[in-house]
């Protein structure tokens, strides 16, 4: 049996592929209300094709509930969070998650370890409690790191189809928990160890924020000299070796604005282009908001109040906000003390910030320029309901006439 602990963004998806795939499946959550809703029948958030899979899932017998049961293998997927300020995550719940893991498995049980880690935590932290525990890593229990690679908004195909790495102490441990992720994914999968399993990750993501900041800086050269970026970046992209990505409004999300800080922190003075790369993608959200300014001037508007953010999301379609580029935005509004803009997402149904309008049209009813921050299907279905306004396209979606790009 596989327990999978913490069904959130990650865990969930994770449980319900292995449920849905024969493999006798428990979701453990700390979280009554999540276990009940689950037990109830409903889904905890959006995500394409959940609906279906968790069906199939609870028509293979899945369970959900608080107690960590006994099982062969430990899947733990519980949130690190990310500290502003030391730049550092916060791996106390991987920590209880692994204590609590170790109360109750049988001995030779796996803990495979998905959550979003830096490199050597490991090593600092879930190695500790075993000799806390007073348990024998390699023959109470082993280790295992998994880390995940799906991408919110494509995720059940992702979990599917992607590449999978297990880091182990054994190979033999390695290749068995290989094994369970075969029943479910397609992808190539591959068995290296610990260190090298909790560095790829980081290695991934950190490489995706340089690429990204590329873009963001060709975007201001070219902004500067009066060129189209986008055109030179659709040309660039046409050589068989080159793939720059999009410059846009910043970078958001749990793990691309956040792992490539581990490097950085771990290797001052060697991890030069990823502390510039990020310094350029921080710095996109003040760029924006300065093109704002430049754009109300050339417009003759004078108002803040006039002027929309569409998107709170750290991207289209999906209803995660952290880290994300408007929000990065309305701090730094905040500390320039300038307020009364206004804001709306689809996606967002409670009111999270001032300024914020629940309803499209009334949203658009108040304002003069709409600034494009995210890119959701919703906005692009809606392109029509834009053609009176003054509109600020940071994501390159709209081709309406006059449109101002980064
Ligand atoms: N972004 C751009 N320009 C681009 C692409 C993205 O500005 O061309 C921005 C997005 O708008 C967003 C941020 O970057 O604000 C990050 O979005 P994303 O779609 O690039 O990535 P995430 O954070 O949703 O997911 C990433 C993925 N990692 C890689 O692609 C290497 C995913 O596979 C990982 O599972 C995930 O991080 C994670 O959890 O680590």
């Amino acid at each position: 049996m596989v327990a999978v602990i913490g069904i959130g963004y990650i865990g969930l998806p994770t449980a319900l592929m292995l449920a849905a795939s024969g493999v006798e499946t428990v979701g453990v959550d700390l979280n009554s209300s999540v276990v009940d809703r689950l037990n109830n029948g409903k889904i905890t958030f959006e995500e394409e094709g959940l609906e279906e899979l968790f069906a199939k899932a609870v028509a293979n017998g899945i369970r959900f509930t608080t107690e960590y049961p006994k099982a062969d293998v430990y899947i733990i997927a519980v949130p690190t969070p990310y500290d502003k300020n030391s730049r550092k995550i916060e791996p106390k719940y991987v920590v209880s998650a692994a204590s609590m893991v170790l109360d109750v498995c049988p001995k030779g049980s796996v803990m495979v370890i998905e959550s979003t880690i830096s490199p050597g935590t490991i090593d600092r932290f879930v190695r500790p409690v075993f000799a806390e525990k007073g348990k024998k890593i390699g023959e109470d229990a082993y280790i295992v790191h998994a880390p995940e690679r799906i991408i919110p908004g494509n995720m059940i195909y992702e979990l599917e189809h992607n590449s999978r790495t297990f880091g182990a102490d054994e190979r033999e441990i390695g290749e068995k928990i290989r094994d369970l992720y075969g029943r479910f994914c397609k992808g190539e999968l591959v068995v290296t160890d610990i260190r090298t399993a909790e560095m790829t990750k980081v290695v991934e993501n950190t490489f995706r924020d340089i690429n990204i900041a590329y873009a963001n800086e060709l975007a201001k050269i070219c902004r500067s000299d009066n060129m189209d970026v986008y055109e030179i970046i659709r040309i660039a992209n046409k050589h068989p070796r080159v793939n720059i990505l999009s410059p846009g409004p910043g970078v958001g999300g749990h793990c691309i604005s956040v792992d490539p800080w581990f490097l950085v922190g771990d290797y001052p003075g060697l991890a030069n282009i990823i502390l510039a790369a990020r310094k350029i993608n921080d710095s996109m959200p003040e760029y924006t908001l300065e093109r704002i300014h430049s754009i109300m001037k050339e417009n003759g508007m004078t108002e803040v109040g006039r002027v929309g953010l569409y998107g709170l999301t750290y991207k289209e379609d999906v209803d995660d906000t952290r880290e994300s580029p408007t929000l990065q935005m309305l701090e730094s509004m905040a500390k320039h003390l300038s307020t009364g803009i206004k804001i709306y997402d689809p996606f967002i149904r409670d009111k999270m910030v001032e300024g914020q309008i629940m309803d499209f049209d009334e949203f658009l009813d108040s304002i003069d320029l709409v600034v494009i921050m995210v890119g959701h299907s919703h906005i692009k279905q809606n392109m029509d309901k834009l053609k009176n306004k003054i509109v600020f396209d940071t994501r390159n979606i709209c081709d309406i006439e006059g449109v101002y790009k980064l």
